[in-house]
């Protein structure tokens, strides 16, 4: 299920999706098409066995006119992308170094010993909170298999979309005072209703709660060519413009923001409540949206250059295979469902994608005949050349590698531009 999104959910462009836009031909006043990359399967919809083949979607990336903030052209229904869901907050050295320093950061800006984590996952974030000194944390996410998970792991977690119910719930358990600090790590840009989503966190605050969203940042989309983040759990790409035009009215303001490294680029905004006459801690939010205005994102530029980033990688796929090479993908992320459908990869020409989450190991990568293979496998297969399809981690992959690569292993990395590394 899915429905056609034609009006940018931050400041309001557009048409309403009725009859009349989708007879009307002129591209007057509407989102403005961007990269269209066909029907699709969803990005974490790994089969397994003989389970029913995942359905394609549409895959079109818009851009508002107005405010630039990148879209996707519909909206999938949520509880078919999330109630039973296949990635695991890796439990990757990269992301426990990251959150020890956005911890840091967050202890700057204010102090917090209670904390919610709005699509909490299997609770790896939650557990590293309370470990740095959170006296109270609590979970809320649609996968009822990891909100299950996490709360056998001892990481209280609210099974639900984070909506009224799941608020209320969370309310019940964290009254009468709230949370001091909500978390909502890559939450916000898979969220279609963002005013909605900022009004509910309202009812979990108090006067001093600090709201942090943090989200791929669109200037590092496109400025290293990060397309292959474009899939449907992530309907928006995000900007601290377009946060700015939605947090209006919702009882938060903007206070600090910061970029930090962690999957490809992503911004963490802190919101503080709107009746606060808290003092803004730095001249942060007025940096980054001065740098917004100053380069607002050629997303034209970008589609051109994922295409072209498309071809190279394939060029250098068919260039293997006649030399006999034995290829595979390390990694069976999102982005590599991307990259497999659009490329039509299949496993005449790719062995198998090689990942540590047992959840996504023995199934196959979404539309295509790709083996998922658990990681183990990738010293016993002895692949001649990998494609380093969760990029975000490379460094952490090609050090834990090192012995594959001294012995003539070879790994390509396919952002910004496919290459040997
Ligand atoms: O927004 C999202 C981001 C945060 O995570 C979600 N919508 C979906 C997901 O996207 P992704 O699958 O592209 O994320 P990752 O974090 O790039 O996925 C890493 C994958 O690589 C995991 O399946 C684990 C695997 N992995 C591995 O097999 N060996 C990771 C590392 C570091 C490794 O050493």
């Amino acid at each position: 299920m899915f429905t056609p999104h034609t009006t940018c959910r931050a400041c309001g462009y557009g048409p309403p999706a009725n009859a009349h836009y989708f007879k009307s031909e002129t591209s007057k006043d509407k989102l403005e098409s961007i990269l269209n990359l066909g029907s699709l399967p969803l990005a974490n919809s790994f089969p397994r066995g003989l389970d029913p083949r995942p359905g394609h979607y549409p895959l079109e990336l818009l851009a508002c006119p107005k405010c630039h903030l990148g879209q996707l052209s519909v909206v999938v229904d949520p509880v078919t992308l999330y109630s039973n869901y296949l990635y695991v907050t890796s439990t990757s050295q990269t992301l426990e170094d990251h959150i020890l320093l956005l911890h840091e950061w967050l202890r700057g800006l204010g102090s917090f010993k209670s904390v919610v984590e709005i699509g909490s996952n299997d609770g790896r974030v939650l557990q590293i909170m309370r470990r740095l000194g959170a006296e109270f944390v609590l979970g809320i996410d649609p996968a009822k298999n990891l909100a299950k998970k996490a709360t056998e792991d001892g990481i209280q977690t609210i099974d639900g979309m984070f909506d009224r119910d799941s608020v209320g719930r969370a309310s019940d358990i964290l009254s009468p005072v709230g949370a001091d600090l909500i978390l909502a790590r890559h939450v916000f840009c898979h969220v279609d209703n963002w005013k909605e989503f900022l009004r509910n966190a309202a009812l979990l605050s108090h006067g001093t709660t600090m709201l942090c969203i943090e989200a791929p940042w669109a200037h590092d989309t496109i400025q290293k060519v990060e397309w292959d983040q474009i899939y449907h759990e992530h309907l928006s790409y995000f900007t601290l413009r377009a946060l700015d035009f939605a947090v209006k009215g919702t009882g938060w303001k903007l206070y600090a923001v910061r970029r930090f490294a962690i999957h490809g680029g992503a911004l963490a905004v802190v919101l503080v409540p709107d009746l606060s006459d808290i003092r803004l801690p730095n001249n942060s939010v007025e940096e980054y949206m001065e740098l917004e205005r100053c380069a607002p994102g050629n997303w034209k530029g970008f589609a051109l250059q994922a295409v072209s980033q498309q071809n190279n990688l394939k060029q250098m796929i068919n260039e293997l295979l006649e030399n006999h090479q034995k290829i595979a993908g390390y990694g069976a992320t999102a982005k590599s469902t991307t990259w497999a459908n659009v490329l039509k990869l299949n496993r005449s020409q790719i062995y198998g994608f090689y990942d540590s989450t047992s959840l996504k190991q023995y199934t196959t990568v979404p539309g295509t005949d790709i083996p998922v293979i658990p990681e183990g496998g990738f010293y016993v297969d002895n692949p001649d050349v990998a494609i380093i399809w969760a990029w975000n981690f490379a460094e952490e992959i090609i050090r834990k590698n090192v012995k594959w690569t001294s012995q003539g292993g070879r790994f390509i990395l396919p952002v910004p531009t496919p290459k040997f590394v």
